[in-house]
């Protein structure tokens, strides 16, 4: 079977970070034939190292990767298409789609969300409002009812021998935290918090990632990748931005992950590790009800004290009120170890779900 993936980059890195994780697992797993079609590639080769961004067609993990453009078509297109967050198909492919028969099955793969209204709407389909074609919404979710999270096979086996097999922190060692946050303001006082607080801290932080923070916190001091600055017991180590498989060994070995948007945020809690979510700022604060949707689910089982130190914090970082984050930060740090053993619950629970890649092809499986 033949899959075409097509990916525009908004901004930032999880439009192709999902789809890349998406068509390496279709490859490894179910030996698809895949094309990933991307509008930027430098983005992508920002975590695939050995993609060349110089060039219109490669192969990488076993995936063909092309340089999407709005002619880029192809004569016949795929059995399978799949659209990248609703990212728009060149007309010349939907052109090519029409005229194949069998029809390609045209799956939009939509954002990852909480909220309860996404059960109603995943696998629908809408009919082309012009050519015999019909497009199915396929909604990443956190129920049975949704097409669930990608997970590739082995991933938490993998995990568990790479923390079995890492020493956990011993007493009087620092902290290990992973800042993979968007820009935010409240970050400085949480800093502040941070090197004048109990513990030493060792905080990654990827190349590129709070830089303004970072900037106004270091007046203008800010270290390269592969350095890193102490104020009082914060360590700030800047860490050279790396593939998605070494960026989930980094959330593996953490204490306690920032973590933003769609990919790093499932990411994170398939590390069975502390986090805390940034979701992708939106007008309106409707990034809000995505997160109250989300603790919603997460906190359902935490002790109260601990549910409230989740929430109190995560809201004040998301409103980027660092007054209210260094005030939420201690409580938030006490419920470490319980929400340690949370995260070992919540991701045993989430692999209870649907696969995300394994549910397409088989939603694909019983149409074509
Ligand atoms: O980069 P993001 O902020 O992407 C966001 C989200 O996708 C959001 O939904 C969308 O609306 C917005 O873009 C436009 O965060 P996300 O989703 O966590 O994607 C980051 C990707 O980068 C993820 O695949 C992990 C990868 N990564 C690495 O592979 N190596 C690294 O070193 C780092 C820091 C990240």
């Amino acid at each position: 079977m033949r899959w075409d993936v097509f990916c525009r980059v908004i901004d930032n890195y999880g439009d192709a970070g999902v789809c890349w994780r998406l068509a390496r697992q279709l490859v490894a797993e179910h030996g698809i034939a895949v094309t990933l079609w991307i509008d930027r590639l430098a983005t992508l080769a920002r975590f695939a190292p050995s993609l060349d961004p110089a060039l219109a067609q490669q192969r990488d993990c076993g995936v063909i990767v092309r340089t999407l453009d709005d002619g880029s078509a192809r004569s016949d297109a795929a059995d399978v298409v799949i659209e990248g967050f609703g990212c728009g198909l060149p007309p010349r492919y939907v052109d090519a789609m029409t005229a194949r028969k069998p029809t390609p099955l045209w799956v939009n793969l939509e954002y990852l969300s909480a909220e309860p209204w996404v059960d109603t709407v995943h696998a629908i389909a809408s009919p082309h409002p012009r050519l015999a074609l019909r497009r199915y919404f396929w909604f990443p979710g956190f129920t049975p009812g949704t097409g669930g999270l990608l997970r590739e096979a082995g991933l938490l086996e993998a995990r568990d021998a790479y923390q079995s097999a890492t020493s956990q922190r011993a007493a009087g060692e620092p902290l290990r935290i992973v800042l993979f946050s968007y820009p935010n303001r409240g970050l400085p006082a949480l800093f502040d918090a941070w090197s004048e607080g109990d513990d030493a801290i060792a905080c990654s932080v990827p190349e590129g990632v709070a830089t303004a923070a970072l900037d106004q916190w270091l007046r203008g001091d800010v270290p390269h990748a592969g350095q890193s600055v102490t104020h009082g017991h914060l360590a700030l180590d800047v860490v050279p931005f790396t593939t998605q498989d070494a960026f989930d060994r980094l959330l593996w070995r953490a204490d306690a992950s920032f973590v933003r948007g769609e990919d790093s945020f499932v990411r994170a809690q398939w590390s069975a590790r502390p986090f805390v979510w940034q979701p992708y700022p939106q007008e309106a604060g409707a990034h809000r009800l995505k997160l109250d949707a989300f603790l919603a689910r997460y906190a359902a089982s935490l002790h109260a004290p601990t549910a409230a130190a989740v929430a109190t914090f995560w809201r004040a970082f998301n409103d980027e009120d660092g007054v209210a984050a260094a005030d939420a930060w201690p409580a938030f740090r006490d419920a470490l170890a319980p929400l340690a053993a949370h995260g070992r619950s919540w991701a045993a629970h989430l692999a209870t779900l649907p696969e995300l890649g394994s549910g397409l092809v088989e939603f694909a499986r019983d149409r074509l």
